[in-house]
Parts: C-alpha cells; structure tokens; sequence
C-alpha cells in the first residue's frame, strides 16, 4: 500500500502517548471517528492515519518517539500535500517535532532526485578522488561588474573547481543577474585557456517566484554553469519544478538560508536530516550546503552526519547529492572535514580563500595543497614545508586540527 510514515519526537505525560498518536493519526486524515455510525467508519477506514509504533523514551525528561502511516490516496504526491498532510496544523499544535518521512517506493520513484548527482559533477568538473573546492564571492553588495571580474578571475586562478556567488546578492542594477552570467563564461573561459583548469559557477537565482523558470531558461541559454538558489526562502517543491523542467537543465545548488527558522530547535520543526538532507535530495538538488560542526556557524555534529548520511546514502532511484559542510572553513579544517564526510564532498570557504595573505588566489592554493596532502596521507604541517599559501593560511588560521 501507499504510504508515508512519519516519525515524530513528541513531549508529553509518561502514559499519554499512545492517545495522543492515536488523535494526531485520526485529527490529521479523517477527523473525528468514535461519533460516526459504524457504516461511515468503515467507508472511512481506509482514508485514516494508522498509529504504527509508540515508543516512551526517559532521556531528557519524557518524550515519545510515535510513527504513524498515512494512506497514499489521502494527498497528490507531491512535497506540499505530503509536508500539509503529516505536519501541517499538527506544526502548531505544542512540543512536536517532525523527525523523519520514510516513503513506500511507488512513491518515493516520483520525485527526481537530482539530475546531476555527484557522478555527474565530477564529469562536468573534471575531479574524480578527491573533494571538490568551492569558493564564495564576498563583499559584493554595492560593487560593480569590474569588482565582480576580478574577483572572480582571482578565485578560479587559485584553481578553485566552483565559485558561487553569495546568497546575499540578488538581482541589481549594478551586478544584474544575466550579466553576471556573461560575464562568468567570459572570465572563466578565459582563465581555462590561460591555466587548462575549468571553473564552474553558480549564479544566485532570485526573484519572484513567477520569474524563475523563465530565467533559469535564458541563463542557460547564456551559457551558465550552474544555480545556486534559496530554496528554503521558496519552498522545495520551486525547487522541484526548476529540476524537472528540461529546459533548464543545470546543475542546482541548494543554499540553507532560513532552514534553521524550521530546523534549529530541538521540540519544534523538522529535523535537519530531513529538510537539508532527504527531501532537498528527493527534490532535485545536486549540492546541499549546510554548516559544518566547526566553522563559524556550527551544527551539533550528529546533526551534520545525519544530513551528510540522508544526501549519499545508497538508493535505487535517487542520485546522491554533493554534502557541502561550510561557514568559516580555512585549510586546517580540511582533514577533520575529509575524515568526516569522505572524499565526496565539496570544501567551500569564503572568508577561508579571501581572508589569505595573498588574496583569492592565494587562498584557492592553500586550500588546494591542503587537499593535496590530506588525499596523499601527508600531515598539512609537512606539507606546508614546500607550500608557501598552505604555510600563510596555517600560520593566519591556526595549525592543523588533530583528527
Ligand atoms: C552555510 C552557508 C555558508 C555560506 O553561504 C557562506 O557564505 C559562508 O561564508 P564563509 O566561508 O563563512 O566566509
């Protein structure tokens, strides 16, 4: 049968659970029941909530952890009827958290997942073994296109593989969204014929919801490389919509400005695993960002592993999406974040490449030669011996972090 179980943390009275489940199963699929006629209920029975476990948990203070199934032809199968369905007044209604949504197959082999997957950017980038390097633009706001050049041309000759722009820069006159995309082909194209190294970039797709598809489309057609997009801001079925249409066809980085207003607490919202992780991949991202344990915005640590898990783990339909841990990373970081989440991962700095004594390029390189030494089982101190920017990034940031 259809269906999606939904597990919840719920806080609560030792001995209450299990008619408080029962009421979220009823209150959110058929309503009330014990009052209706014996006939009615059973034409309803199909159409209710069914209570599939309750388990009472002692570890700080009471709570339950309660999964209850919802029948598949109670909601068209897509991300807002399911989100509505399964959280949608119950959000409001005290200490509940929604933890994680388990899908029965048929359904799950309806959403897309994403187009490119990590396979997928590693052809389009040419790096295969070893983590991706991403860079951020900064200090944007108020500057011109000639800002924008150089300091794009100065990140991709530090050999970064993506550099995108901040979440923060939005469509305007002095950096408008199109000629950003003109003038990103144009400097990376001219730095891979200077240096053979190719750099994609992601452009900040913003705007009125209604304009998205149309730009997304001419952005391509200017040949760019890839979106980068709020989709939190939006809504992950905009996301959605942006993956499925064929005419758009780029590769979609998912920027996590405003999940934490949802997922920070620890009684209300979603879980991060499930809205940075399973269903941002379900809806068709290619790169997930979120802050890693220990950058300037730190997450718990087994809240990042359990995104990290949710975008690569083995699945039959859905590609795997590029985890990428960020928010005040420098090069000491890079080995606690490649024992953390592998070589399939993208390290992204922006103040990490930008703060470097040599400027971008300079950071690109420390970053690059500190990727370098991690991949060859070389500490980044022995390493910094022959690497002037590994040693300026080390001795500014801090030695290496033990792992
Ligand atoms: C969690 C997102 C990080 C991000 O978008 C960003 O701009 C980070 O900048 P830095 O590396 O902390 O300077």
């Amino acid at each position: 049968m259809s269906e999606v179980i939904a597990t919840y943390r719920l806080k609560g009275k030792s001995g209450s659970y299990e008619k408080k489940a029962e009421g979220i199963a009823l209150g959110l699929t058929v309503g009330s029941w014990t009052d209706l006629p014996l006939l009615e209920q059973e034409q309803l029975r199909k159409y209710k909530g069914r209570v599939v476990s309750v388990e009472e948990r002692e570890d700080e203070g009471t709570w339950a952890e309660v999964k209850i199934g919802y029948p598949g032809h109670n909601y068209s199968n897509d991300i807002p009827a399911i989100l509505t369905t399964v959280f949608g007044k119950l959000s409001l209604d005290g200490e509940v958290k929604l933890l994680d949504l388990e899908f029965s197959e048929d359904l799950k082999k309806s959403f897309p997942g994403p187009r490119f997957g990590i396979e997928g950017i590693r052809e389009l980038t040419g790096v295969h073994g070893r983590p991706l390097l991403m860079s951020i633009f900064k200090g944007v706001i108020g500057r011109d296109l000639t800002f924008l050049e150089n300091q794009l041309r100065a990140q991709a000759l530090g050999g970064v593989n993506v550099v995108k722009d901040d979440e923060i820069l939005f469509d305007n006159s002095l950096t408008p969204f199109f000629e950003r995309v003109r003038l990103g082909k144009k400097v990376l194209h001219d730095v891979f014929e200077e240096t053979g190294k190719r750099t994609l970039y992601a452009v900040n797709l913003t705007g009125k919801t209604s304009q998205l598809r149309d730009k997304a489309r001419k952005a391509r057609e200017l040949g760019a490389d890839a979106l980068l997009f709020n989709v939190f801001s939006y809504g992950l079925d905009v996301l959605q919509e942006l993956r499925e249409d064929p005419e758009i066809s780029l590769p979609l980085m998912a920027h996590p400005a405003f999940a934490g207003a949802v997922a920070a607490s620890p009684v209300y919202g979603v879980s991060y695993s499930l809205w940075l992780g399973k269903l941002l991949r379900m809806a068709g991202a290619d790169f997930s960002l979120f802050p890693s344990p220990y950058g300037s915005v730190a997450l718990e640590k087994d809240n990042v592993l359990s995104i990290s898990h949710e975008l690569t783990k083995n699945d039959e339909h859905l590609k795997r999406t590029l985890p990428v841990p960020s928010a005040g990373i420098h090069p000491a970081l890079v080995p606690l974040l490649v024992k953390d989440f592998g070589t399939d991962c993208v390290i992204n700095a922006g103040g990490g490449i930008h703060g470097h004594p040599d400027g971008a390029s300079g950071g690109g390189m420390a970053f690059g030669q500190a990727i370098d030494a991690v991949i060859n089982g070389t500490s980044l101190q022995e390493a910094a011996k022959t690497h002037e920017e590994l040693q300026k990034a080390l001795s500014l940031w801090g030695g290496e972090v033990k792992v």
